[in-house]
């Protein structure tokens, strides 16, 4: 090999492989206190959810006792139980919903 010759060495690639981000569900829980037309609100204005699909949850959870709203990343999940309780807290309603991990 001559003084001159290019010698190429092959980079080491480390591929940096991202966990998947882990996935949270918002849950609403149902209280006898809080108006259904105020929950049906709240889920509309805070999770922009159509009449009808705020209405459908609204109503599973005051069958049911809890449902689950959206399932999204922890910060969203978290943001949005935070605003939704605070409309409540705003009105006077115990409206309760978490944020939680899905399995
Ligand atoms: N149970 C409430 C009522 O009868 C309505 C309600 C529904 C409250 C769902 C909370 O997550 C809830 N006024």
């Amino acid at each position: 090999m001559s003084d001159n010759d290019v010698v190429l060495t092959p980079k080491t690639k480390t591929k940096l492989k991202l966990d998947k981000p882990k996935l949270y569900k918002v849950i609403l829980f149902n209280d006898d206190y809080t108006p259904r037309e105020f929950v049906t609100m709240v889920l509309k204005a805070v999770f922009r959810m159509s009449e009808e699909a705020g209405y459908r949850v609204m109503l599973t959870a005051h069958k049911l006792g809890s449902s689950v709203v959206v399932v999204c990343t922890k910060d969203i999940a978290e943001t949005k139980v935070k605003e939704a309780m605070d409309y409540a807290k705003e009105a006077g309603f115990p409206l309760m919903l978490t944020a939680e991990p899905e399995e």
